[in-house]
């Protein structure tokens, strides 16, 4: 396992690298170049740039993550020929630089969703992001973007990309009558080009679960259960074509072992990296997140641990969303204080899980 850290580039983190160098165990980042728009190429200059940053800070740079895929490729369009080809050579620049994994999504317009960024936990007096379904009655999608948009103080969010959402109606409009098979049908032709590629210079796919597991708005969604990625690991048969499993994404649904699936995609060899969180559930499709520990939510941090100690022993990892906690002010879900507090933990049990199996 080795334990990364999310960053978003100089001037978009209110996190330094030597701040993230400073966490016990962190091995490197999972970066992302967050202005790049969908669809757009990401050049040797910008990646070197951001790779040789990262290394002079003492820290390695072997994922990354968010290469958003541009949404014609999702709805099938004629266009997305060119799309696909501007992510092959994004693929090719980043294996130059060292990349081993790229961290993406298939879900259509938006990324993650919640009804509140900033939602007081009454028990500390932090504040973590937040989902109730009830809330979303009376929100459209564009209420719910404007309401993100003035949540995040002042930060971009990964997913809400201005540029992504300025044809918002439009394609939302566009993506009626498209059915999860259609979407389906449309991922496969992207893997199936960029699938080759990968194997060839050594990167591996990591698609990432929506978040939260279940459809949103109408919209068809098809990763958020176990059935959900077998087929999509089947889509194109290659340990290139992964997920990234993030525990809390699945786990907004309680009936997603997460654990198991773990277990069942790591023997698979499909899970080449993770996103660790917790999450505490409220009722149906209500929940909060917590903190990594798992008394303070629903989640048992020790058995996905040991999922991955047992299965899948070589992936990346990183904690993810924390709350808000010690007066941070930050990127909602991307603060500094919470996120190493998980690293640590994450990072206690694991020794306590190798020395007990070195032990027997
Ligand atoms: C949310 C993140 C996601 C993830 C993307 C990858 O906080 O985990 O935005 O980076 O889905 O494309």
């Amino acid at each position: 396992m080795k334990m990364t850290f999310r960053w978003y580039g100089e001037n978009s983190d209110s996190i330094s690298l030597k701040q993230i160098r400073q966490i016990p165990g962190m091995s490197g980042l999972m970066g992302v170049l967050d202005y790049k728009a969908a669809g757009e190429v990401w050049t040797e200059d910008e990646i070197k740039a951001y790779v040789d940053q990262v290394h002079a800070a003492g820290l390695e740079c072997e994922v990354i993550e968010s290469v958003n895929v541009h949404e014609d490729i999702k709805m099938g369009l004629p266009t997305r020929d060119k799309y696909i080809e501007n992510y092959i050579t994004t693929i090719r620049n980043l294996a130059k630089y060292g990349i081993k994994v790229i961290v993406y999504n298939f879900m259509p317009v938006f990324d993650w969703l919640r009804t509140d960024l900033a939602h007081p936990i009454d028990e500390d007096g932090s504040n973590s992001l937040y989902f109730d379904e009830k809330d979303l009655g009376t929100m459209g999608p564009m209420d719910l973007v404007k309401k993100t948009a003035e949540g995040c103080n002042g930060f971009s969010l990964p997913g809400w990309e201005p540029e992504r959402l300025a044809e918002l109606e439009t394609t939302l409009k566009q993506y009626e009558g498209i059915t999860p098979d259609d979407l389906r049908a449309n991922y496969k032709y992207f893997l199936d080009a960029i699938i080759p590629v990968c194997e060839e210079v050594g990167i591996r796919m990591a698609c990432h679960p929506d978040d939260p597991a279940w459809p949103v708005f109408g919209l068809p969604r098809i990763a958020h259960s176990q059935e959900d990625f077998d087929k999509i690991v089947a889509l194109h048969d290659s340990p290139a074509n992964g997920l990234c499993l993030c525990t809390g994404s699945l786990g907004s649904n309680p009936e997603n072992d997460i654990p198991a699936i773990i277990r069942h995609f790591g023997e698979m060899n499909r899970i080449p990296a993770m996103h660790i969180r917790n999450v505490k559930y409220l009722g149906y499709h209500h929940f909060r997140e917590a903190s990594h520990l798992s008394k303070e939510g629903d989640l048992d941090m020790f058995e996905i641990m040991k999922a991955v100690y047992e299965t899948c022993p070589d992936t990346y990892v990183r904690p993810d969303h924390g709350r808000m906690i010690w007066d941070e002010v930050g990127r909602p879900g991307y603060g500094l204080y919470d996120r190493a507090l998980g690293a640590t933990y994450l990072n206690g049990l694991w020794e306590a899980i190798d020395k007990m199996s070195r032990k027997n």
